[in-house]
């Protein structure tokens, strides 16, 4: 088996069975391109069992989220269908190793989109824009990772749940927004933090997804990354986002 394999299949049963494994690369040696085989090998895992992909999610395009966990590069992760959740469903706590939450803005394209594009093209592109929770959950012990390992690890994906989808065409540049833990407020934020306008994420998502050779298709979902830092979130507790004019999006960990 290629080492390449070898730890694709590692973090792929970590995943599955909720528990952690260590760090295979804790001084960052490996460069970014094996980093990303690897992602695309552990998702390839998850097609050959029959899960569709649905987009991408983009990483650490927000400073609160790059101080919080020590990185500066803009990563992305690669979605399947396994991991998005129904909005306003229960999910059980087990199917992690230890999650974590963040609120979000995800688009839906209506077009094909790849390249260096601009952010009108991009933009024409989308057929609507939604407040959204991504759930991380890192397969290493305590969320411990270098950027290699982060990306190999598919940008630590684990779930996604989206609000309701809304015209694009709204100003979306600096919407307030709040992720809220039993219906108290944990974290304040703007979809601004998104590298200053979540169109931006978008454009970025284009031109990594086509340099991967995989240019986002019609349908496929973007999560443009995390506006504040994640909380821990525990079995028992609502988790949602309010964002300013697009509405809520929410579940219960059980
Ligand atoms: C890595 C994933 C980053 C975001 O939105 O910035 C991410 C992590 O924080 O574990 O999803
Ligand atoms: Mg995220």
């Amino acid at each position: 088996m290629s080492q390449v394999t070898e730890i694709a299949t590692l973090l792929d049963q970590a995943a599955r069975n909720g528990t952690a494994i260590g760090q295979f690369d804790p001084e960052g040696h490996l460069s970014l391109e094996q980093a990303y085989a690897i992602q695309s090998a552990v998702v390839k895992c998850r097609e050959a069992r029959g899960e569709r992909r649905v987009g991408v999610k983009m990483g650490f395009t927000s400073r609160a989220k790059m101080l919080q966990m020590g990185l500066s590069d803009v990563i992305w992760g690669r979605l399947t269908e396994g991991m998005q959740i129904e909005e306003g469903s229960a999910i059980d706590i087990s199917r992690f190793v230890r999650p974590r939450c963040e609120p979000e803005i995800a688009f839906i394209l209506k077009k094909p989109l790849a390249g260096n594009v601009t952010g009108p093209q991009a933009l024409a592109a989308v057929e609507a824009i939604a407040p959204a929770l991504e759930i991380i959950d890192s397969r290493y012990k305590d969320f411990r990772f270098t950027l290699p390992e982060v990306i190999a690890d598919n940008a630590s994906s684990s779930g996604f749940v989206i609000g309701p989808w809304c015209d694009p065409h709204i100003d979306f540049s600096n919407l307030g927004l709040t992720l809220n833990i039993n219906g108290r407020v944990m974290q304040v934020g703007s979809t601004a933090a998104l590298l200053g306008h979540p169109l931006r994420s978008l454009v970025a998502a284009a031109r990594l997804a086509a340099e991967a050779n995989e240019p986002l298709q019609e349908g496929w979902i973007v999560m443009a990354g995390g506006a504040t830092s994640a909380d821990w979130i525990e079995a028992g507790q609502y988790i949602s986002v309010d964002m300013e004019r697009l509405g809520s999006a929410g579940f219960r960990l059980s």
